[in-house]
């Protein structure tokens, strides 16, 4: 199976990062984890980015805050599907990494997901992988069912309680 790529600008977007590392360790799919900055370590980023494909990526999660270009720089350096999680930090709280992953020029796309969506963004990536992998897709299914299932527990508890 081919590898996701997990690139955060710092290691402060850790804690939220952390959260797709757990959702891809949970459906076994492979992945790699790296702190490489658009602005602080440009030429890591690139260069890891420009050989993605070659080294067994299928898809990169971009992780940045504020003036946030770390996924629109990876996605200029590969045509891999690229997913960017727009932080929540400094004192805009994320709207100005929202801002700057989700507005990319044409012809250079960058799925965003959620301020903090790391979860997303590491559905998608497997989503993006059961297109081609039976397996993951019905391991989806099961993820699907589960959480509704979760989610109506909640309802009957409520309904029980208040009705
Ligand atoms: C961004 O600036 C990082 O992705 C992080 O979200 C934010 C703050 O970085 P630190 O100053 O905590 O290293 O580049």
């Amino acid at each position: 199976m081919k590898k996701v790529g997990i690139i955060m600008g710092s290691d402060s977007d850790l804690p939220i990062v952390q959260k797709a590392v757990d959702t891809l360790k949970s459906f076994g799919v492979p992945y790699e984890v790296h702190v490489f900055s658009a602005h602080r370590t440009p030429a890591e980023a690139k260069e890891f980015s420009v050989n993605a494909r070659e080294n067994g990526f299928g898809a990169i999660i971009a992780a940045a805050g504020m003036a946030a270009h770390l996924a629109g720089a990876i996605a200029a350096n590969t045509t891999l599907p690229v997913i960017g999680i727009p932080i929540k930090s400094g004192y805009l709280n994320g709207i100005d990494a929202l801002l700057s992953t989700v507005q990319m020029p044409s012809g250079i796309p960058v799925a965003t997901v959620a301020i903090d969506g790391a979860v997303n963004a590491a559905l998608l990536c497997i989503e993006i992988f059961a297109v081609t992998d039976s397996e993951l897709a019905e391991k989806l299914d099961a993820k699907r069912k589960n959480d509704a299932a979760n989610v109506l527990a909640k309802n009957n508890k409520i309904e029980n309680e208040l009705n």
